[in-house]
């Protein structure tokens, strides 16, 4: 018989074991491990009772208990979550759910509502299910290397890929997390990651709650409040845009609030960074600032964590740090052999946090593995002791921006529907808040320039895509760089905008 669930399994534990310890901490409620896994079985007997037993299921809940409990209730039904985002337009959580093939959406007031004016599913209301008398029936016991979600990844294809994520993936995530971070129960996690993604979710939330520890979590970051949790939390983990901010709003705060920051940062345990490249001097401004280098790490939906700083030894910073025990990480040349130290090679990954495969695209998901090693397309080299550095993305089409993946051909294929484009390219530039900052480059259809202004271009990617997604700056072209062959060659129109953009910025500085 398959091994049940290790992640269920190990929240029934802790609410036996430490059941009144707190699991999660939201604007409303603090709720127990023991509440935590009454409330989720109940909702898991709720859809259970509906016919909604190993569904698929939609949540789109604000982010907080209720959000966990919902997520829990649909894992102990034997069901799969396919977690929305509210900072979707419509047509993209359609989308989602018609392509994930959701059966039943869960909600929750605030958000509930409207999705139910236009879902092409039935929605059922998490507070709801949640006091729900369970009527004693047995619960599923999902296997360990089952489905527990699905989260969509943007790729180097239009549409985004559904990455399936086992239990076991999410399990082992925690696991080595938990052992190489040397989480324990008192610890408590500050949490304002968006829950859609795997930062969030796998390697925040559920590393804390299987380590039995207390989440703090906020619906979104917000760098005030966050600074002011601070001193309720031993554990910060962010985006490097985060840290920038945080470390922004500090630098502009009044006095009073400036010095109780100050206080709650050296009281933290443990900063943690990752989705994208640390600015070196955004990790100093941290040393400065708690004595500590913040710890940087590699992870990816499609293959859970990958490598880490240590917490105790070394941190490099410009590092990724080393692989996680269990995770195995070569770097591969084009000629398929691992690279020496200081060359350039792809990281390659096995081990237990890599994904089962993209949902319904068998070709997709042999296409990413060679000889069981995923390849992530990113570029990185090693040092002698092992440190692995990233370098950038082998593909051009792929962005990162406030520490969100992005495809370049999804933005691309958005904005060509657009009546008065006859073709679009979307390039990043490197850029100090976001990483990379989003630029499309449009080429208007004869005579239609003029309806092509930035505001109206970003307005109507607004209604298709979320407004993370959309350009912050839009250009019109009456010619873009390509090769022989008609492709756009990104590299060069990326200097060429920035060039336009600097000579903006300088006629922009100068005298009148
Ligand atoms: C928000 N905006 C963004 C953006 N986030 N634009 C580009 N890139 C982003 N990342 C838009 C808003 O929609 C808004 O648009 C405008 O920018 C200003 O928004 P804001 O209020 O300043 O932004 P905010 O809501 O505070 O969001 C910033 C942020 C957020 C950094 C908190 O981007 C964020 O939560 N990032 C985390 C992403 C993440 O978790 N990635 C993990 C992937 S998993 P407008 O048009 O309305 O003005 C992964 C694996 C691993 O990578 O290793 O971790
Ligand atoms: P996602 O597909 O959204 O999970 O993003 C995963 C990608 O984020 C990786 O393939 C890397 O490109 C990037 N990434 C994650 N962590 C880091 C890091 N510490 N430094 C640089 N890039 C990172």
């Amino acid at each position: 018989m398959a091994e049940e669930s290790a992640l269920l399994a190990r929240l029934r534990g802790l609410a036996e074991e430490r059941g009144a310890h707190l699991a999660v901490i939201d604007e409303h409620e603090r709720v127990s491990f023991r509440q935590l896994l009454e409330r989720s079985e109940r909702i898991a007997a709720a859809l259970l009772r509906r016919g909604h037993g190993g569904a698929r299921v939609a949540l789109l809940v604000t982010q907080g208990a209720r959000w966990v409990e919902g997520f829990l209730g649909v894992l102990a039904a034997g069901g799969v979550v396919v977690p929305l985002s509210p900072l979707h337009p419509q047509a993209e959580q359609r989308w989602f759910i018609e392509r994930s093939g959701a059966t039943v959406a869960l909600g929750c007031e605030a958000l509930g509502e409207p999705l139910r004016a236009w879902a092409p599913v039935e929605v059922l209301g998490v507070e709801a299910l949640r006091q729900e008398a369970r009527a004693e029936q047995p619960l599923p016991r999902p296997a360990s290397g089952e489905a527990a979600l699905i989260l969509y990844t943007s790729g180097t294809t239009g549409k985004p890929k559904g990455a399936l994520i086992s239990h076991d993936n999410l399990a082992a995530v925690a696991r080595l997390l938990g052992s190489a971070w040397q989480w324990r129960p008192e610890d408590v996690l500050l949490h304002a990651l968006p829950l859609h993604h795997l930062h969030g979710l796998g390697i925040a939330l559920f590393t804390a709650l299987l380590a039995g520890s207390t989440t703090v979590m906020r619906p979104r970051f917000d760098a005030a409040e966050l600074w002011e949790l601070c001193a309720e939390g031993t554990v910060l983990m962010g985006v490097p845009t985060m840290h920038k901010r945080l470390l922004d709003a500090l630098d502009a705060a009044p006095p009073e609030s400036a010095a109780r920051w100050r206080r709650n940062a050296a009281g933290l345990r443990l900063v943690t960074s990752g989705s994208a490249a640390l600015p070196r001097t955004v990790g100093e401004r941290w040393r400065a600032l708690s004595g500590d280098y913040p710890l940087e790490r590699f992870g990816m939906t499609e293959i859970g964590v990958g490598l880490s700083n240590p917490v105790d030894g070394e941190r490099v910073a410009g590092s990724c740090g080393l692989p996680l025990p269990g995770m195995d990480v070569r770097l591969v040349g084009e000629d398929g052999r691992e690279v020496a130290p200081g060359e350039p090679g792809e990281i390659w990954i096995r081990g237990p946090g890599v994904f089962l495969g993209y949902d319904g695209d068998e070709a997709a998901t042999r296409a990413a593995f060679t000889e069981g090693w995923f390849r992530s397309g990113d570029l990185a080299t090693r040092d002698e002791r092992g440190y692995v550095k990233i370098l950038g993305r082998l593909s051009v089409d792929i962005l990162k921006s406030g520490g969100y993946k992005l495809s370049a051909l999804e933005i691309e294929e958005v904005l060509r529907d657009h009546p008065a484009v006859a073709d679009a390219a979307v390039v990043g530039l490197p850029d100090e808040t976001w990483g990379e900052l989003v630029v499309a480059a449009l080429l208007p259809r004869p005579g239609r320039a003029a309806e092509l202004s930035e505001e109206a271009v970003r307005a109507f990617a607004k209604e298709r895509i979320a407004a993370y997604k959309v350009p912050k700056r839009v250009v019109v072209l009456e010619q873009v760089p390509r090769n022989p062959v008609g492709k756009v060659v990104k590299p060069e129109l990326a200097k060429l905008l920035a060039a336009r953009f600097a000579a903006e910025a300088g006629a922009g500085a100068g005298p009148s």
